[in-house]
């Protein structure tokens, strides 16, 4: 049970009347969607019959931070989803005990010698047996670390909450990438760059004093789906967040997300020896400015101990960096890099720099920055590339530089929250352009040289591997403003901690937890979500447009758009229209036509379809996705309708049958950007 529940339920948590009661109330009050995929509603009664046999108590001794929050995971969830409280203690008494923890905490766990099997799971993974205890059938989670049982524990719960048999588990599992972030842009005044879901989390004006207990679920949240990094404030960094008075804030937030494993990162302003230490220069070579760094280190770390370091945006976007000071990439992450070593922290170098040359080629310009500067960069560094070269767009090929940088670290940056895919408007399910970059062929190695095989470390045996989500959280109630976003946060944990997961299989567990077990419901929404990346591209950006939207806001379509200082903001840059390019042959123009259509059809056809699970879904949330559907049926139109109207005006060709006509004149559309 969250703290969240916990407040509004009180000492009386647990209790089955209260839970029945709550049960009756929730179909008729709805749900607003504040629990995410962490609700244990009592499941249906086939599965009670089956479950009922095989969890009768829980056992957990020991008693530690993570422990505790372990427990009470077991003990809620099992009570909430079989539908009548589960005993708790620390021996096994009965048939049907599950047992968790690591052998170091259990008596029962060590003294069932699973020390080779455990050793080869590492620090973070688990695994989970039905065996027999003397006489008694019980359910072995077990792992090296209290984290890792925990982890166990959440997948335990997923296998009930998802309908899974439990009567002969035999799981062995573990992550295979080591850093599993959410990067949040948020900033200390509150607002958070590209958030779509409210306020930041982070409430700064009365830290440490005052902590919200909404950090807590977050963290859980979190090590529900093993993320274990949180970085707190934005790339585009102040230097505040580094003083004394910041990082007694961050020190609050760090202890809240402790027991559940979550280490938290800040963003590193480059020039902060100059904002915070009076230094006349942030260049990496002066050893005042190492100095100041490597002392700046050693602060954090001694007011948290785990700290997990820095990330770093430099010489890009207007951020300060080591070539404001005729220094490379290599010398400013090095720098930090040493001032981190001592602590086993780490720097994560995002690789978003573009610089604008004669003849220049956006897409290249990340990989003209740091590819050569392979091999160079010290083993505390990671690279961090977003999953294409210009920026989290509909659909982009990989980034170049994955697979061009054998001797270096490269970790993958995912956007969540959705910049370019219609803000929380829009209901799009990202892990399916995810699997088409992680499934892309680099060759770099010879055929089967994937991204995911850069990534995951087997291709070039890199020892530190990392996947960082740009989060879509904030402080709305349902945490990511529409509820169908929820699923790309959770999404972006399965895959963090699997790779291999397929989207089909991450949509049923998400549909499952979150809004319904009943089969043909699970069908029809895991449908929806399968089919919304496809058509968002469809309606946005087909045919490998890309880069058309509103300038600023990235709400709305602007093909047009050609007033930014920079050429490669412009739109104009990017499609490169004119009377013999795009749109102008024939087969070329029907078929971006019939895409942006399709598009639209596809919306209309969701919307009927989300209308007839009335009353399969709570209302509450019902409406509030049906609502949301009209206005994505709203912006389909308008992207086709205004990027048609414009490509029209070099392809002067009508639109092919089937195409509807757009409702507005050209100047119409550009005259004002789409409201969201
Ligand atoms: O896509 C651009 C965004 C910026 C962002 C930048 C980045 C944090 O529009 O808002 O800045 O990418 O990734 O650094």
């Amino acid at each position: 049970m969250n703290s969240e529940q916990h407040r509004k339920y009180g000492s009386l948590v647990g209790c089955l009347v209260i839970a029945m009661l709550f049960a009756a109330a929730s179909e008729a009050q709805g749900d607003d969607g504040y629990r995410l995929w962490c609700r244990y509603d009592q499941l249906p009664a086939q599965a009670l019959t089956r479950y009922r046999t095989q969890v009768s108590e829980i056992v957990v001794s020991g008693k530690s931070a993570t422990l505790d929050v372990l427990r009470a995971e077991l003990v809620d969830g099992c009570s909430g989803l079989l539908g009548s409280p589960v005993p708790s203690g620390v021996e096994v008494s009965r048939d049907g005990a599950v047992v968790a923890g690591t052998p170091q905490s259990s008596p029962l766990i060590k003294s069932l010698h699973w020390e080779a099997q455990l050793a080869a799971l590492g620090p973070e993974g688990f695994c989970i047996h039905s065996v027999r205890l003397s006489t008694h059938r019980a359910i072995v989670i077990a792992a090296n670390s209290e984290l890792g049982a925990l982890y166990g524990t959440f997948h335990f719960l997923r296998l009930m909450q998802t309908l899974q048999p439990i009567d002969k588990l035999d799981v062995s599992q573990k992550p295979r990438l080591q850093l599993r972030m959410l990067d949040h842009w948020d900033n200390l005044d509150g607002s958070i760059e590209r958030g779509y879901a409210g306020r930041s989390l982070w409430n700064w004006s009365v830290l440490p004093d005052v902590i919200d207990p909404r950090l807590q679920d977050y963290a859980r949240a979190n090590a529900s789906i093993g993320i274990n990094g949180s970085l707190l404030n934005n790339v585009n960094a102040n230097a505040q967040i580094l003083t004394a008075e910041y990082l007694r804030k961050v020190v609050a937030i760090a202890d809240v997300f402790r027991p559940y494993g979550v280490r938290v990162f800040l963003s590193a302003r480059f020039s902060a020896p100059i904002d915070l230490g009076g230094l006349k220069t942030a260049d990496p070579l002066d050893p005042e400015v190492a100095a100041w760094w490597k002392k700046k280190a050693d602060e954090i770390y001694q007011f948290i101990p785990d700290f997990g370091g820095f990330v770093v945006k430099a010489n890009s976007e207007g951020q300060p960096g080591p070539r404001t000071y005729n220094r490379n990439h290599v010398d400013g992450a090095n720098m930090l890099a040493a001032a981190l070593a001592p602590h086993k922290g780490v720097v994560i170098w995002r690789a978003f720099v573009y610089d604008m040359k004669p003849g220049y080629d956006r897409a290249a310009a990340a990989y003209d920055n740091l590819q050569p500067f392979d091999g160079q960069f010290a083993p505390n560094v990671l690279l961090q590339v977003k999953n294409g070269p210009i920026d989290f767009q509909p659909r982009e090929p990989f980034h170049p530089l994955f697979g061009a940088m054998p001797k270096t670290q490269l970790m993958l940056e995912l956007q969540l929250t959705q910049e370019y895919l219609g803000f929380s408007n829009h209901l799009v399910f990202l892990p399916q352009m995810w699997r088409e970059v992680l499934d892309s062929d680099t060759y770099s190695k010879g055929s089967g040289s994937t991204v995911m095989k850069v990534v995951d470390g087997r291709l070039y045996h890199q020892s530190l591997t990392g996947m960082a989500g740009v989060a879509n959280t904030g402080s709305d109630r349902n945490w990511t403003g529409h509820q169908f976003a929820q699923a790309n946060w959770y999404a972006f944990g399965r895959i963090a901690w699997n790779p291999d997961l397929a989207s089909s299989q991450i949509a049923d567990e998400w549909i499952k937890m979150t809004f319904t077990q009943d089969p043909k419901a699970v069908e029809t929404i895991a449908g929806i979500m399968l089919g919304s990346r496809e058509a968002a591209v469809d309606y946005m950006t087909p045919l490998g447009l890309h880069h058309i939207m509103w300038g600023g806001t990235h709400y709305g379509p602007a093909p047009w758009w050609d007033t930014e200082p920079r050429a490669d903001w412009n739109p104009v840059y990017y499609h490169r229209a004119d009377e013999l390019g795009l749109g102008f042959d024939r087969t070329l123009w029907d078929e971006l036509a019939l895409h942006y259509q399709r598009g639209v059809d596809w919306v209309r056809t969701t919307r009927r379809e989300w209308d007839n699970l009335a009353g399969v879904i709570d209302n509450e949330r019902h409406a509030e996705v049906a609502k949301k559907l009209a206005i994505q049926e709203r912006d389909a139109v308008w992207w086709r309708d205004a990027v048609l109207s414009y490509f029209q005006t070099f392809s002067k060709r009508p639109l092919p049958s089937g195409v509807e006509q757009p409702a507005r004149t050209l100047e119409e559309y550009k005259a004002k950007s789409l409201s969201w």
